[in-house]
C-alpha cells in the first residue's frame, strides 16, 4: 500500500494560499518598487523574526548585503544581538501575525533608541504601533497555521527593494505549482534541503516545512556544510534537495549513497513552492490537516 491510498483532504487553505503565491508575488513586487520604507543603502541593519520569518530574514540578509547596499545580519529574534556595540542604523522584523512575542519584546525595548520597520500580514495587530514604519501586506496573510505565501511575499517584497529582478520566479512559480507530485516524493523517508548565499534561508524554511505539516524528518543545512558530517544520513529513498547551484562534485558524492539528488533550474522560490505543494500532499496522504497541524499555533504568544 502507498500513502497516497489514505489520503485525506485536510489543508484547503494551505492549498489556496500556496497556489496563488504566483499572484501575490506581483502585488508585493509591485507594492516595493512604489514603497520605501525599509532602511536606505549603506545603512547597518538586523533583521528578525522567529520560525518561518527568521529564515525570510536569513536570505534577506544576504541579498542585501550581497548587493552592496550594506551590512546586513539576520537573528532569531530570541538570539539577536543588538547592543550598541554592533552599531546597527536600523532593525527589520519580519512578523506574518505581528503578535509574536520576541519581537515585540524587540521592537519595545528598541522604540525610540534604533529606528525599526516591521513587515507583517495582520495589519490590526498591535505590532503597528511599536515598529517606526511598517511595511503592510494584507493580501499575503493566511489562515492555515503553516506559513506559505506570507514568508515569500515578504521575501519578494525584500528582495525587490535590493534591486532583484523576480520576473522568472512568478514564471517559475506558476509551472511548478501546475505540475502533479510525484509519487516519490510522496513516498521518500526523509529529505535533507541544502542552499548557498541567499537560498540557505530557503532551505531551512523548506525544512520546516516538511516538519510543520507532514511531521517529517527533515535537515537543512548551506550546502558546502553538507559533506562535513549530514551526507551520513543519505540512503535509499531518501531525497537531497539543492536550492540554486550545486557545488562541485556534490551530486557524485550523493548518487554513491543511492540518495534522489533534486536540483533544477528553476529560480530557487519556485523551487520551494514546489516544496509547499508537496508537504501538503504528504500531509494529505497521512490523513494530516497542515491548517491546524499537531502542536502549532497561528503565533506563539508567551505569557
Ligand atoms: C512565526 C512562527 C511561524 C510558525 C508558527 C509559530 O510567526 O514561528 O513561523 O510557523 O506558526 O509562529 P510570525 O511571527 O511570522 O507571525
Amino acid at each position: 500500500m502507498t500513502t497516497s491510498t489514505v489520503a485525506s483532504q485536510g489543508g484547503a487553505f494551505m492549498d489556496e494560499e500556496l497556489s496563488s503565491q504566483p499572484e501575490v508575488w506581483l502585488r508585493a513586487i509591485a507594492q516595493a518598487q512604489q514603497e520605501h520604507l525599509l532602511p536606505a543603502d549603506g545603512k547597518r541593519v538586523a533583521v528578525v523574526g522567529c520560525g518561518t520569518s527568521w529564515f525570510m530574514a536569513q536570505s534577506y540578509a544576504v541579498a542585501r548585503e550581497s548587493a552592496g547596499r550594506g551590512v546586513t545580519d539576520a537573528f532569531a529574534a530570541s538570539e539577536a544581538f543588538l547592543g550598541s556595540a554592533r552599531q546597527y542604523d536600523a532593525v527589520v522584523a519580519i512578523t506574518r501575525s505581528g503578535t509574536t512575542t520576541e519581537v515585540l519584546d524587540i521592537l519595545a525595548d528598541l522604540k525610540g533608541k534604533v529606528p525599526t520597520v516591521a513587515v507583517i500580514g495582520d495589519v490590526t495587530s498591535p505590532v503597528r504601533e511599536l515598529a517606526d514604519a511598517v511595511v503592510e501586506l494584507p493580501y499575503a496573510d493566511e489562515k492555515s497555521v503553516v506559513q506559505t505565501r506570507f514568508a515569500t511575499a515578504a521575501l519578494v517584497y525584500l528582495l525587490t527593494s535590493v534591486g532583484v529582478d523576480l520576473d522568472a520566479a512568478v514564471a517559475d512559480a506558476r509551472t511548478a505549482l501546475a505540475a502533479p507530485v510525484t509519487q516519490a516524493f510522496l513516498d521518500a523517508e526523509q529529505f535533507t534541503f541544502l542552499g548557498s548565499g541567499w537560498t540557505v534561508g530557503l532551505a531551512h524554511e523548506a525544512g520546516l516545512k516538511m516538519r510543520e505539516a507532514v511531521q517529517a524528518w527533515t535537515e537543512s543545512y548551506p550546502a558546502m556544510e553538507y559533506r562535513h558530517g549530514p551526507i551520513a544520513i543519505a540512503a535509499p529513498n531518501r531525497v537531497v534537495w539543492v536550492f540554486g547551484e550545486v557545488p562541485p562534485g556534490l551530486a557524485d558524492d550523493v548518487a554513491r549513497t543511492g540518495a534522489v539528488l533534486v536540483a533544477s533550474d528553476e529560480h530557487p522560490l519556485a523551487e520551494l513552492t514546489r516544496v509547499h505543494r508537496i508537504a501538503l500532499e504528504r500531509a494529505r496522504a497521512r490523513g494530516l490537516d497542515p491548517d491546524a497541524p499537531r502542536n502549532l499555533s497561528r503565533s506563539v504568544i508567551l505569557g
